[in-house]
């Protein structure tokens, strides 16, 4: 480590030494494996802007294809002082804080129903919101006092969800989403707002989703009322959840 100032108007990568801009980058290019291949992945690096690549492993993939792992100096800088993310605005509580909040200014059970929708199976993420053993030594929702929770696991069509929420009377739904190949996410999410909509019951509820490629930023576009990306406990949500309620007067 280096004792010179970081600059933080203009920060690039650090490799060695401060400032280096060193990188690592992977990726696989359709061709055999060989010289002409290691090569062709060198000139591409040097494309993509980066100085000095060095291909230091390749692999063949063995139907044509090769893998590449190439180091090289990243020539540009961020300004990090110049940078805003759009987050969820709210005063995060911890799971007591939560279930206090509720029994004070909602004074009856709350229900969260949760789903991974559409053809996307990942569970994980849905489940470390939703089930009591929770994630990471964070509990999960179905622990918490005052909060009654229904998770109907993956590939739940927008159509069942939203038959269940309504069964239910949910005072809020949450949807994970963790597939996003080819933007698959984005007509699936927007088709449950619209469902939401045509039974005249989006205004009724608060809504939510999440996902490792799930910002607060998109969540918004879509007509979500927040989104929660990596790093995601249910106390977030349930923090989240609870004082919308209480904000929007759905209690
Ligand atoms: C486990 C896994 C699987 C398992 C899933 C098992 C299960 N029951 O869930 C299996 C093997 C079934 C699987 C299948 C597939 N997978 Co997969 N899978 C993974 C893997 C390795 C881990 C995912 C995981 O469990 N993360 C742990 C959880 C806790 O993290 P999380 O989901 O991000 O959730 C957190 C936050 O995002 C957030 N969050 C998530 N959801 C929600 C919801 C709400 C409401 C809120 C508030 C927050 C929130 O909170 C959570 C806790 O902090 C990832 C790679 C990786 N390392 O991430 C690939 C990955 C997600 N899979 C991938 C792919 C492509 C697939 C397949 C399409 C592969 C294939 N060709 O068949 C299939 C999908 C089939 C389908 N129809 O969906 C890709 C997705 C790429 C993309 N950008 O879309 C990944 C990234 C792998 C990769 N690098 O290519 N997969």
């Amino acid at each position: 480590m280096s004792n010179q100032k970081v600059d933080l108007t203009r920060v690039k990568p650090y490799g060695d030494t401060l400032n280096d801009g060193m990188v690592q980058l992977s990726f696989t290019l359709p061709i055999p494996s060989g010289e002409e291949a290691q090569e062709a992945a060198r000139r591409l690096a040097l494309k993509m802007g980066i100085e000095e690549p060095s291909v230091v492993y390749s692999e063949d993939l063995g139907v044509g294809y090769t893998m590449f792992v190439v180091y090289g100096k990243c020539q540009h800088t961020v300004d990090y002082l110049n940078i805003e993310v759009p987050k969820v605005d709210v005063e995060v509580m911890d799971k007591y804080g939560v279930e206090g909040f509720i029994k004070e200014n909602v004074k009856r059970d709350i229900v969260i129903v949760g789903a991974c929708t559409g053809t996307d199976a990942h569970t994980v993420g849905i489940d470390a919101i939703m089930n009591m053993k929770g994630y990471d030594g964070h509990y999960g929702l179905e622990r918490y006092k005052g909060i009654e929770t229904h998770n109907l696991g993956s590939q739940v069509p927008n159509e069942d969800l939203v038959e269940r929420a309504i069964e239910l009377e949910a005072d809020a739904i949450i949807v994970s989403q963790v597939v996003t190949q080819k933007d698959i996410h984005i007509p699936n999410l927007t088709q449950l707002v619209e469902i939401l909509e045509a039974e005249g019951i989006r205004d009724r509820v608060v809504l939510v989703c999440g996902g490792p490629r799930i910002g607060h930023e998109l969540a918004k576009e879509l007509g979500y009322d927040a989104g929660f990306g990596r790093g995601t406990y249910a106390e977030h949500v349930a923090s989240f959840i609870v004082k919308e309620m209480v904000d929007r007067k759905l209690v």
